[in-house]
């Protein structure tokens, strides 16, 4: 008979999205690149992704973050993030969940801290007022003004971006982002994420519309899609990252300047950036907001319990 498992995890949520960091028990991925130790996870050990964030202990809007030895000793943690259908190359939100948690765990305090993703080191400050800066990863713009045929819809054309996951973004749509629309504007971004990958990008996993803001000194309001059929509650951190590539790239926002990005739910994330290199559009993105860490527990994977590694889609 097997043994029962524990895995101790501290929750938080970043302006309503959750994040579950793994802080003990997690799956054991040995050493290397954190891309290696991903693809080993989804291979080997994919069982636990499930146990941890889908149903029933979690539900299809959570994120895991396993946090690993880094590579890199200048980094203080490797981490990789995953969710109800698979694994993310970067997570803004995460990121900023990861730090609040070791934050409240004591290992941190105020200052840069440099954490390794699947995609690269971001570097993330924490601010004495517990707000957090994370530097992502070089994000740029792949395609500007592309148009994919939506069925039901009709033509619909965005940008496809790169801000640590692949997004298409939408600026003009018929759709009004509020939450009480939240099934419309899901089955309408399903279905562009479909045609857009049908149509020469099988890697955009993330849509994203944008609208008008509510919030007073925000710049625009956003739905975000996620890969699992889940919109984000956060503003995005990656999806903020690519919009602002997009921006940079169009010559709306200027290095250094403050775009407010307002998520669905009335949540923001403040974001800025510098130029790496203007002539191909590659910018170094940064996004700040906070997180507060709503819970911490052990969860009990029973192999007597028929679902004990969750209820998985893929
Ligand atoms: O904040 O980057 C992010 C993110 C990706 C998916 C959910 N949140």
């Amino acid at each position: 008979m097997q043994a029962v498992q524990w895995i101790v995890v501290v929750d938080s949520h970043t302006g309503g999205e959750p994040t579950r960091v793994v802080i003990e028990g997690g799956p054991d991925l040995g050493r290397g690149p954190l891309a290696e130790r991903r693809r080993r996870f989804e291979s080997e050990f994919d069982l636990y992704r499930s146990a941890i964030v889908n149903e029933p202990r979690g539900s299809d809007v959570w994120v895991g973050a396993l946090l690993v030895p880094p590579e890199d000793p200048a980094c203080i943690t490797g981490v990789i993030f995953f969710n109800n259908v698979g694994y993310l190359g970067m997570c803004g939100h995460g990121t900023i969940g990861v730090v609040a948690t070791l934050a409240h765990l004591g290992r941190i305090g105020p200052g840069e801290y440099r954490i390794e993703t699947p995609v690269g080191v971001v570097r993330a400050t924490l601010h004495p007022d517990g707000q957090v800066s994370v530097v992502n990863v070089p994000s740029y713009r792949v395609r500007k003004a592309y148009t994919v045929e939506v069925p039901g819809h009709g033509p619909v054309t965005g940008d496809v971006a790169w801000g640590g996951n692949w997004f298409f973004l939408v600026e003009h749509h018929h759709l009004s982002l509020s939450l009480e629309h939240v099934e419309t504007l899901t089955d309408f971004a399903w279905r562009v994420r479909r045609a857009v990958n049908a149509q020469g990008f099988p890697e955009v996993d993330h849509v994203e519309l944008y609208g008008p803001p509510t919030r007073p000194g925000a710049h625009a309001r956003n739905f975000v899609l996620c890969p699992g059929g889940a919109y984000d509650r956060s503003p995005c951190g990656t999806g903020t990252s690519a919009k602002l590539a997009c921006l940079a790239a169009d010559g709306r926002l200027a290095e250094g300047e403050t775009w407010v990005q307002e998520s669905i739910v009335g949540s923001t994330f403040a974001g800025h950036y510098r130029w790496l290199d203007r002539p191909r559009g590659w910018i170094e993105p940064v996004i700040t907001g906070s997180a507060h860490v709503n819970a911490e527990g052990r969860l009990r994977l029973d192999p007597a319990d028929p679902f004990c590694w969750g209820i998985r889609r893929s």
